[in-house]
């Protein structure tokens, strides 16, 4: 039986997903990778989960992309690999991730926690992009996302040094959402994700795709993209369920319809 990279578990309308090699502190190689689109993708259509929450352990979320997989590959061995598909599958995930981070969250750990919508770090949380001191640069967005979460001038030091960073600058920089001890990371993260689930399925994507626009689009644009996505919501039941229970004083009760 192949290796179980990717453990998960449904509470309610939460899905939580744990990355699963913990001898090599979570190492993404390929068939972890594969099994973690393919699980995103299947939870992603499934109407019974509404929010998702991605972890590792107290000691990784993840230390990169596995070196050991990539070590003597060719330039040709990389593109047949095509790595960046994967990955943009991922990105293309509709439902919100949260990731919960403690321990080390490096290289392309760091960019799949950046895939993901919020972060929760752990206080024990180390991030970093090290691939500078092993002959490398950041290769699944790294260099493009840190740089637009945390500006042009702290990336580069982080991305040109590979230097480690903990969680409170990391919340600083505004690359965490928030820091929390390490005992309740998880919980915190479940509890976010379950306070979103409560939300409007349908408000909850299109809230999600439409503040993901912020980053590929002129003001403009995206200000365009909001205005019809807000128009779009008017066609749902939620939003008649949401306006009405608030004038009835009531929690509203929504469907995703
Ligand atoms: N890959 C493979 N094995 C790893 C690993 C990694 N990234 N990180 C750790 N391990 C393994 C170690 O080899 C060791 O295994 P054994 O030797 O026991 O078999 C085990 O995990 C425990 O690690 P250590 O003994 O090193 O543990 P320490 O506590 O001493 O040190 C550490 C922890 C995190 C400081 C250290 O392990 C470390 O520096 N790890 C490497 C961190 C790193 O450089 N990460 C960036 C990797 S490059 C792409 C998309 C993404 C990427 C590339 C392309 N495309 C779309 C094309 C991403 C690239 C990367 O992430």
């Amino acid at each position: 039986m192949a290796d179980q990279y990717i453990l998960t578990e449904v509470e309610g309308s939460v899905a939580v997903l744990t990355l699963n090699r913990p001898d090599v502190l979570n190492a993404l190689n390929i068939p972890l990778m594969d099994q973690l689109i393919e699980t995103m993708e299947r939870l992603d259509g499934d109407p019974a989960v509404r929010c998702m929450v991605l972890t590792g352990n107290r000691k990784a979320f993840a230390a990169g992309a596995d070196i050991k997989e990539m070590a003597e590959a060719s330039v040709v061995d990389m593109y047949e690999r095509n790595n960046l598909a994967r990955w943009q599958r991922i990105q293309r995930v509709r439902k919100p991730i949260i990731a919960a981070v403690s321990g080390f969250c490096l290289g392309g750990g760091c960019e799949l926690a950046m895939h993901c919508d919020m972060i929760i770090a752990a206080e024990s949380a180390q991030f970093g992009q090290p691939e500078i001191n092993i002959g490398v640069i950041p290769g699944a967005g790294g260099t493009q996302r840190l740089s637009k979460v945390v500006g042009k001038y702290r990336a580069m030091e982080l991305i040109l040094t590979g230097r480690f960073f903990g969680a409170k600058e990391a919340y600083e920089m505004g690359l965490a959402t928030r820091v929390v001890p390490t005992e309740v990371y998880l919980e915190e993260a479940v509890s976010l994700a379950k306070e979103i689930a409560e939300r409007s399925p349908m408000a909850v994507r299109f809230a999600k795709e439409t503040v993901l626009k912020a980053f590929e689009s002129p003001l403009s644009e995206g200000l365009d993209y909001e205005r019809k996505m807000f128009y779009m919501l008017f066609g749902t039941e939620d939003q008649k369920e949401g306006m009405k229970a608030f004038m009835e004083k009531r929690k509203a009760e929504y469907t995703g319809k």
